[in-house]
């Protein structure tokens, strides 16, 4: 096992500590040299998304076709498309599985019950598979350097296996996903999903086995791990009536249908845009008791119809946040897993569910909370942190933040 870092000193810039690190890479021979601040983010850059304002049935715009547009446009960006191909095919392989699951056996909990996660879940078989299903998928397509997934217990070093590697080695990204989101509705037949963000890989860090890693080569790998201000991109699958793959990189949010006929992922939803108000509230109501008094008293106005809409909303709720993050971005509202007195951090994981959704929220048009911050700012400390969130419709996430701040 090598790990190719060595932190030279220490320098401030703007008022911020900054190491200096001297890095080498695997894909450079000869040592480079560069600032990486560890206190504020860089600013995204700016993107160009392709225009295409037309969906067709027959001759529609496929994702594949769609990913080689926005490289030209984005020569920085040249190797994302072999990227998203390897995500496409394992969302396709995903759907499948789900489709199936109840002819095939994969439903019911891994090795017949006892297989648990990092975070103490029951694992489903199908979160398993699904998992190994996107590792595969990923490591295919020679791209990545350090993945983290909702069913792995650290972030996993993804080898270069020459042999598979179907473009130059680069490691130039991380990927970070939930494989199979909502499988504990998958055996009923219930939307689940597959959430994924793309960040730079900085390729400080190269460890060559994933096992037997020190506590200094553990931070190194989760260090890769950054704030959502940083994604690339982001996006999820949805398994339900349709299939579908919904996809930001930075510059509006599309959305394609999978048309098994042909088995293309084509474009049928061009430039998301989120409702800026709406009357649907999606959340766990049952823990709305123990809810911080802020939100408590938001959902309790808009119930009665006397929030600042003066509209009375109606809910909404499947407990599968693909499923309810979609309908949201479509007809607009509020989705959120806020915290409780029970989980201090709400639910949902700020690395592979928070900050993936925030992004495609934002970029919809609409906002992402905890009430009281902003998640696509929130630096990550750790692989599996928690974050209360509510998200969607811009004018009613902004009364819960009105809320907080009044309180
Ligand atoms: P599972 O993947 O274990 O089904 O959890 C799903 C989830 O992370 C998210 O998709 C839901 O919004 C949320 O949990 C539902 O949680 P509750 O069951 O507590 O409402």
């Amino acid at each position: 096992m090598k790990l190719l870092l060595l932190i030279s000193t220490l320098v401030a810039v703007n008022g911020y500590i900054t190491p200096l690190l001297s890095v080498r890479s695997p894909t450079s021979r000869s040592p480079t040299t560069f600032l990486r601040s560890t206190a504020t983010p860089p600013a995204s850059p700016t993107r160009k998304a392709p225009i295409f304002d037309e969906v067709c049935e027959t001759t529609g715009v496929t994702l594949t076709r769609f990913m080689i547009e926005v490289a030209m446009l984005n020569p920085e960006l040249a190797e994302l498309p072999s990227l998203f191909s390897g995500i496409e095919t394992a969302c396709k392989a995903i759907s499948n599985m789900v489709k199936r699951s109840q002819l095939t056996g994969l439903t019911g909990l891994a090795d017949g019950g006892g297989s648990i996660n990092v975070q103490g879940e029951e694992q489903k078989q199908l979160d398993v598979m699904t998992n190994d299903v996107l590792k595969r998928a990923l490591r295919f397509t020679g791209k990545l350097g350090v993945l983290a997934s909702e069913e792995e217990d650290t972030p996993v070093d993804v080898p270069s296996r020459k042999t598979d590697v179907m473009f130059d080695e680069t490691s130039k990204y991380v990927a970070v996903f939930d494989p199979l989101d909502g499988s504990s509705n998958v055996d009923a037949g219930i939307p689940t999903g597959t959430i994924f963000g793309i960040f730079e890989h900085d390729e400080e860090c190269v460890v060559e086995d994933s096992k037997d890693m020190t506590e200094d080569e553990m931070k190194c790998l989760v260090n890769t791990l950054k704030p959502g201000t940083d994604l690339i991109a982001s996006g999820y699958c949805l398994y339900s009536s349709s299939c579908f793959f919904v996809m930001t990189i930075g510059n509006g949010v599309y959305g394609f249908t999978l048309d098994e006929n042909i088995g293309e992922f084509v474009l049928s939803h061009p430039n998301i845009k989120i409702p800026a108000t709406s009357k649907i509230y999606s959340f766990n109501e049952a823990n709305m008791p123990q809810w911080d008094p802020p939100m408590r008293e938001t959902v309790e106005k808009w119930r009665l119809g006397t929030g600042r809409s003066g509209k009375q909303f109606s809910s909404r709720y499947i407990g599968s946040m693909v499923g309810d993050v979609h309908r949201t971005l479509l007809y607009g509202g509020v989705f959120g897993y806020p915290s409780d007195k029970k989980n201090k951090n709400g639910k949902l994981r700020l690395l592979y569910e928070g900050a993936p959704m925030s992004y495609l929220m934002e970029q919809a048009g609409g906002l992402s909370s905890t009430g009281k911050e902003r998640v696509l700012e929130i630096v990550p400390t750790e692989v599996h942190q928690r974050v209360p969130m509510v998200m969607g419709s811009k004018d009613d996430v902004q009364e819960v933040i009105d809320a907080y701040s009044k309180a």
